[in-house]
């Protein structure tokens, strides 16, 4: 839909005010950062994941007493897809050497390191191969690739910062250290990244950094990625890949150590036992749990999966109590709600305006402190933009691009979102794009350490489903390279562990009945069950009348 002659009416002021506001840059004007008194003042009251009771105490399991997001508790204390007394553990469907929950950006990168170490490697996905975040992740990867410009000090400084220093420092020193390594290693594997004309990397600022560093493939970084892994991953003998076949339950053994899982067969509803020596948790994030009523940017499957299993089995979790909101999701028109709209087109000029034409933060802030800025803007300064659908925004002038850098930059750097928006009838060249902050990051996670380990021996984990690299906050760029430099280093060890310390014992759902006993005590409604696998958007009246297997749980 294009915009409406009312919205058409406010862009005549955006370009009112863009003359000299290119004439202030190229001048070399920026407009002012915040202090850090000011950033933490407008994230106390403007941040989301700040709000008076944004969280809630978790009351079971392994990190009792501490907050999470409503919504993230919600499937934390619930009920297993399963009665573990009715699974039969003496019947193996599969056996492999590294059982891999989850096929994106950190389960490929892997199951590639697995095989490398010559064992037997299975990745089980919900969905197919690749759909996840990764695929859609576009403004880029960060690497300190410019010797005398750029360092791995400078790239550790800018993310602890950005995290405000709740991240934990070993996790950050190797997603610093390793990124250059991983970069040569995805182009070795044939991605492509824009360069150039002498053949260097093409790098970029995006949020909190201090140096120019950020990678890109256009505005489809993460799809070049996850198109090199994922080919190269089907392409080696002896990846095995289960597709529509999600985890429900880990299985551990009487020592104590992980020893596989209990996949659901997303078409036929059977259960199946798959029998592993090391399992890594790879199932990324949750930002289909809608936390706190936002839109999202996340794939379809992001529901919080391996947050559950992790936890059930007896896995702290960690940093959960900050939730990512990029600064710039599409509101407008409304089908698009939510989309992503990278971070890169800040990086390149575009400035974001209220209804006034007026710049009111420095676009390159911090993503938490951007995010919390415009929605100041709008609730409290009264100066958004309102929608035909009863939203309110502000603008993200993308028409800056061209004038800045040229004609057809635009479309040669954001291909991928010029195209979206000309079937809506909006030529983002010529018009800016109606913004507002939309759920993107799951900041927190499941502990875990730099080599990829958890506590429970035979159990690792890499991605966004584990916490503690990002902090309170991640910066822009850091995730695509999280889920490479860890899921490469958790499919080395699991693998090294799988041909040595691996212990074969019989297997138990104990951890699951234990569970079940605390909900039991705490009188958890057993219609409260996870993962839940998919997000329901149904209509609730709808919902009631289904009592369904899907609504139901399954086998119970
Ligand atoms: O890392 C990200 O989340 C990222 C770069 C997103 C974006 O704005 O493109």
């Amino acid at each position: 839909m294009a915009y409406t002659y009312e919205l058409k009416r406010f862009i005549r002021r955006v370009e009112e005010t863009r003359p000299e506001r290119l004439a202030k840059r190229k001048e070399g004007y920026v407009f002012p950062k915040m202090s850090l008194v000011e950033k933490e003042n407008r994230l106390r009251m403007f941040h989301p994941s700040y709000k008076e009771g944004s969280l809630q105490e978790l009351k079971i399991g392994p990190s009792k007493g501490y907050g999470v997001p409503p919504e993230i508790c919600e499937i934390l204390e619930a009920w297993s897809r399963i009665d573990p007394d009715r699974i039969d553990l003496s019947k193996v469907d599969f056996e492999t050497d590294v059982l891999i929950i989850g096929g994106g950006g950190a389960g490929t990168a892997a199951a590639l390191l697995v095989q490398e170490n010559g064992v037997k490697v299975t990745i089980a996905t919900k969905l197919r191969h690749g759909d996840a975040n990764t695929m859609m992740a576009e403004g880029g990867i960060q690497v300190a690739s410019q010797p005398g410009k750029d360092s791995p000090y400078y790239h550790y400084l800018d993310t602890m910062g950005g995290g405000h220093f709740a991240n934990v420092p070993q996790l950050v020193y190797t997603l610093v250290t390793q990124a250059p390594s991983v970069l040569y290693w995805l182009e070795g594997l044939g991605a492509m990244f824009d360069k150039n004309a002498d053949g260097s990397f093409k790098v970029l600022h995006l949020g909190g950094t201090c140096r120019k560093r950020v990678h890109v493939a256009a505005d489809i970084t993460g799809a070049e990625i996850m198109r090199t892994i994922r080919d190269e991953a089907r392409n080696r003998k002896g990846i095995e890949v289960l597709e529509f076949l999600p985890a429900v339950e880990l299985i551990l053994n009487e020592h104590g150590h992980c020893a596989g899982a209990i996949l659901y067969n997303l078409e036929t509803e059977e259960y199946h036992l798959v029998k592993a020596k090391a399992v890594i948790l790879a199932t990324g994030g949750s930002g289909r749990l809608h936390i706190g009523g936002f839109m999202t940017t996340n794939h379809y499957g992001a529901t919080g999966d391996g947050l559950v299993l992790g936890y059930r089995a007896g896995l702290e979790v960690c940093l959960l109590h900050t939730t990512q909101y990029h600064p710039t999701g599409a509101i407008f028109p409304e089908q698009a709600e939510g989309l992503l709209i990278t971070e890169k087109f800040r990086g390149a000029g575009a400035h974001l305006l209220n209804i006034d034409g007026d710049q009111f933060v420095f676009e390159r802030e911090p993503r938490d402190a951007c995010a919390s800025s415009i929605i100041r803007e709008c609730v409290q300064v009264g100066k958004g933009i309102p929608t035909p659908a009863g939203k309110v925004g502000v603008w993200l002038d993308t028409p800056m691009i061209d004038l800045i850098h040229g004609e057809r930059a635009l479309i040669k750097n954001f291909i991928g979102k010029y195209k979206i928006f000309k079937r809506y009838e909006i030529d983002i060249t010529k018009e800016p794009i109606l913004i507002y902050p939309t759920l993107h990051y799951q900041n927190g996670g499941l502990k875990f350490n730099e080599t990829g380990e958890t506590v429970i021996p035979g159990l690792y984990a890499a991605g966004e489903v584990t916490g503690g690299v990002q902090g309170e906050n991640r910066l822009g760029g850091n995730s695509l390279l999280d889920v490479l430099v860890f899921g490469r280093i958790a499919g080395q060890n699991a693998a090294h562990y799988a041909k040595g310390r691996a212990k074969d014992g019989r297997f138990t759902l104990d951890h699951v009945r234990k569970f079940h006993k605390e909900l039991e005590e705490m009188g958890v409604d057993r219609k409260r069950i996870s993962p839940i696998l998919l997000p329901d958007y149904s209509n609730p009246l709808v919902r009631e009348h289904q009592l369904t297997t899907t609504y139901e749980g399954t086998l119970r």
